[in-house]
């Protein structure tokens, strides 16, 4: 990851409902970041405040041109695989790319009913636990973030929809690493700073690089991010892992976003898409090191308290060696009460090409290196990085 991740796209204003937003297959705009602000550059837009944002479905390939169907290796992921890791047979999945990119690939929700409720309660009760590393571990005390879930499950289901009501620490979650477990300080991956990728989010990945033309793909890093509808992540480029030949994968659930993809320079204009729930989005080639951010997190398209595709249950028969486990009602009672106002991404990636070591690193014991408080997310009230407040 480049040093960015920087303040280039401000905190926007609150949500604001997608009906707001043309419903016609059009290319619909959406406000900049902030108003006569340029969203990658933090510079006055000329001239309209406005960037149209484009969607990956059929109408939208009809009308315009920049969207087009992206071929999938089919024969490379076995239905039964693609059901173990909770996903529809590849044949099924619609793959777009986008003019002016190559390598971006854009699968919008490929997920079996049911199954993404699996990666919410993992991402919530089970990734954010020790040894893996989250940005509230800068604040408290180890043995405070023990068990964020458990700290948290009551103070959540019991919430109301004031805003007033003191966040749970769950809700201050704003980042998890996985893997080999990214230094936001000195924006490098190490050898002596590793605990085990979760093997379940590791099968997920392999099928879908491999769906993408990327077979043997290792799931090497994750960065979880947490958002909420105040919430943005600044401009910045993903390029700290050694080996740029493997994509990067980008899993979304929960309420929706506004993604800018830049280019290769910083100043260069963004493509605006929405991402919803259950979409999967692949950068590589070309497209692995543009410039992106995420300058708002919007309610979702159905304009339900969650997108309906979470509503889904599970079937009660799952495939042999599925990673996908059941939630019980009352675990997904937490997953869902959190989800009404946050989205949550997992990016994955691979960081050494395959017989590839680190760099000997001269003189200094990076074990156990905390991230600095200079985290990427950004909230409304803050006009520069995001800083968890642990107070409200
Ligand atoms: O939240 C997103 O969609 C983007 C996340 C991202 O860009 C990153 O983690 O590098």
């Amino acid at each position: 990851m480049s040093g960015a991740r920087e303040p280039g796209v401000c905190g926007s204003g609150g949500p604001e409902p997608l009906s707001a937003l043309p419903g016609s297959p059009g290319p619909l705009r959406v406000p900049c970041p902030e108003r006569g602000t340029d969203p990658l550059r933090g510079r006055p837009a000329a001239p309209a405040s406005t960037l149209p944002v484009c969607r990956f479905t059929p109408s939208y390939l009809r009308l315009f041109g920049s969207v087009f169907r992206s071929q999938l290796s089919i024969s490379s992921v076995s239905d039964q695989d693609a059901s173990r890791a909770g996903l529809r047979p590849v044949s099924q999945w619609k793959a777009y790319g986008l003019n002016g990119y190559p390598g971006f690939i854009f699968i919008p929700n490929p997920f079996l009913p049911g199954c993404q409720r699996h990666w919410v309660k993992q991402c919530l009760k089970l990734y954010p636990q020790k040894p893996n590393v989250c940005n509230l571990d800068l604040h408290m005390a180890p043995e405070k973030t023990i068990d964020l879930w458990g700290q948290s499950k009551e103070q959540l289901r019991m919430k109301g929809s004031s805003k007033r009501e003191p966040r749970s620490l769950l809700e201050k979650l704003r980042w998890v690493t996985l893997g080999y477990h990214y230094n936001w300080d000195t924006k490098k991956y190490s050898a002596n700073h590793h605990t085990p990728f979760p093997s379940d989010l590791a099968f997920l990945s392999e099928q879908v690089a491999a769906a993408c033309g990327f077979q043997g793909f290792q799931a090497q890093a994750g960065i979880l991010n947490y958002y909420h509808f105040d919430s943005s992540l600044g401009i910045h480029v993903d390029e700290s892992e050694l080996d740029h030949s493997r994509p990067l994968l980008s899993f979304s659930f929960g309420q929706s976003s506004i993604f800018l993809l830049g280019g290769r320079k910083r100043e260069e204009a963004p493509t605006a898409m929405f991402m919803h729930s259950g979409d999967i989005m692949v950068m590589s080639g070309f497209s692995r090191l543009l410039y992106h951010a995420v300058p708002r997190v919007l309610p979702n398209p159905e304009g339900t308290t969650l997108p309906l595709c979470l509503d889904q249950a599970l079937s009660s028969d799952l495939p042999v060696g599925s990673v996908i486990e059941h939630s019980s009602d009352e675990d997904w009672q937490v997953c869902a009460k959190y989800l009404q106002s946050s989205r949550i991404n997992m990016t994955i990636r691979q960081v050494l090409a395959e017989g590839q070591k680190f760099p000997e690193e001269s003189g200094t014991n990076t074990k156990g290196q905390a991230p600095s408080e200079n985290s990427h997310h950004q909230e409304k009230s803050s006009a520069k990085r995001h800083k968890p407040n642990t107070d409200s």
